[in-house]
């Protein structure tokens, strides 16, 4: 039995570290693909990468390219190529390039890797994702964006380091699109069992959630020369695993929502189980009315990233 190929298109710093990342968790044999502007960068990574095998012990082939047809017969795709944000620039300013790019990437998946689930990380994300389902015409539940493992993450960070307890032992939501709308859900967050609510107070809370919603460009802030991708390519290995060892795992990622939520044909960030079809089933919560509020306003926000995206010609 072969190990399941995961391809990476993008090999900078989130299809790098994922790839690190999914190499070291054995989920199986990586691919990674880039159209580097000079050099073999992919194929350099691919082979530094497989010298920590020995080390670090574990058994991944690892291949750096730039030929699609080496990707053939992906169980994962994993979609990060695209450029990333500078200081001064929002996701939003990436639209026009990235959708370009993604939906060349698509096209190519299309034709190599027609069974694939796709994981879209580029941004702005919830616009990406979109584009990459249209391009592909794949099956929605095989086109899902990531986001909401990462904003949650981020959360979870600040709470614990705010408690002054583990990481392991909070447990949130957020949902929504990836951008300053996110919506933190209260009633969802937890500390070893305890609503977050009896532990911190409102004002502090709404603080936490700010340093949240800006957690991207706090990382854009000082780094200077572009975003974040630790966090980004672990929230990204926790979907591959999640799909490669169809584990069922309930986490917030992008899915298509077309009656669920109301929401009316959009990805947009929401609690789902992500198994070895993809998401297997999207959980609908019975929001609180600040919630739904809140949920409305950020699915505004992506309804306009997404009408300013049909507008550019791609
Ligand atoms: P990066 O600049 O380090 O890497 C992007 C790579 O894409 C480059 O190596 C570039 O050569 C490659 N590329 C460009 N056009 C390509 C094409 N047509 N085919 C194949 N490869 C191509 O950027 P980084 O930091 O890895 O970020 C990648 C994307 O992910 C950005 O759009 C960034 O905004 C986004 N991102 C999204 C996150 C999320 O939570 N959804 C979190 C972090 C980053
Ligand atoms: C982040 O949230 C840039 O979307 C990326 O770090």
């Amino acid at each position: 039995m072969s190990r399941p190929k995961i391809s990476i298109i993008g090999a900078g710093n989130v299809g790098a570290t994922t790839a690190h990342w999914c190499a070291a968790a054995e989920l199986g044999d990586i691919v990674l693909l880039d159209i580097p502007q000079v050099g073999d960068m992919p194929k350099g990574k691919a082979l530094d990468l497989m010298q920590a095998s020995p080390i670090m012990g574990f058994d991944s082939r690892i291949i750096g390219t730039n030929d699609y047809a080496d990707t053939a017969g992906s169980s994962v795709v994993v979609i990060t190529a695209g450029i990333a944000r500078k200081p001064g620039m929002s996701r939003d300013d990436l639209l026009g390039t990235n959708a370009k790019i993604v939906g060349s990437v698509a096209e190519q998946i299309k034709a190599t890797s027609p069974e694939a689930v796709l994981i879209v990380v580029s941004n702005p994300l919830d616009a990406m994702v979109q584009r990459v389902q249209k391009v592909s015409g794949f099956p929605h539940k095989r086109v899902i964006g990531q986001a909401g493992v990462l904003d949650t993450a981020r959360y979870r960070t600040f709470l614990a380091m705010e408690l002054g307890v583990s990481v392991e032992d909070i447990t949130a939501l957020l949902m929504g699109g990836h951008g300053d709308t996110m919506v933190p859900m209260p009633s969802c967050t937890s500390v070893g069992g305890i609503p977050v609510t009896r532990l911190i107070d409102p004002k502090r809370l709404e603080e936490i959630v700010d340093r949240t919603r800006k957690g991207g460009a706090e990382i854009v802030g000082l780094l200077k020369t572009g975003s974040a991708y630790y966090a980004p390519a672990a929230a990204t290995t926790q979907m591959v695993e999640a799909i490669i060892k169809d584990k069922k795992r309930l986490i917030p990622v992008a899915a298509w929502c077309d009656k669920e939520y109301g929401v009316g044909g959009y990805y947009v960030g929401v609690p789902a189980i992500l198994g070895a079809g993809g998401v297997e089933r999207i959980i609908e919560l019975d929001l609180e009315p600040q919630e739904r509020a809140d949920f409305k306003k950020s699915i505004d926000a992506v309804k306009e990233l997404v009408a300013a995206m049909d507008g550019l010609a791609l």
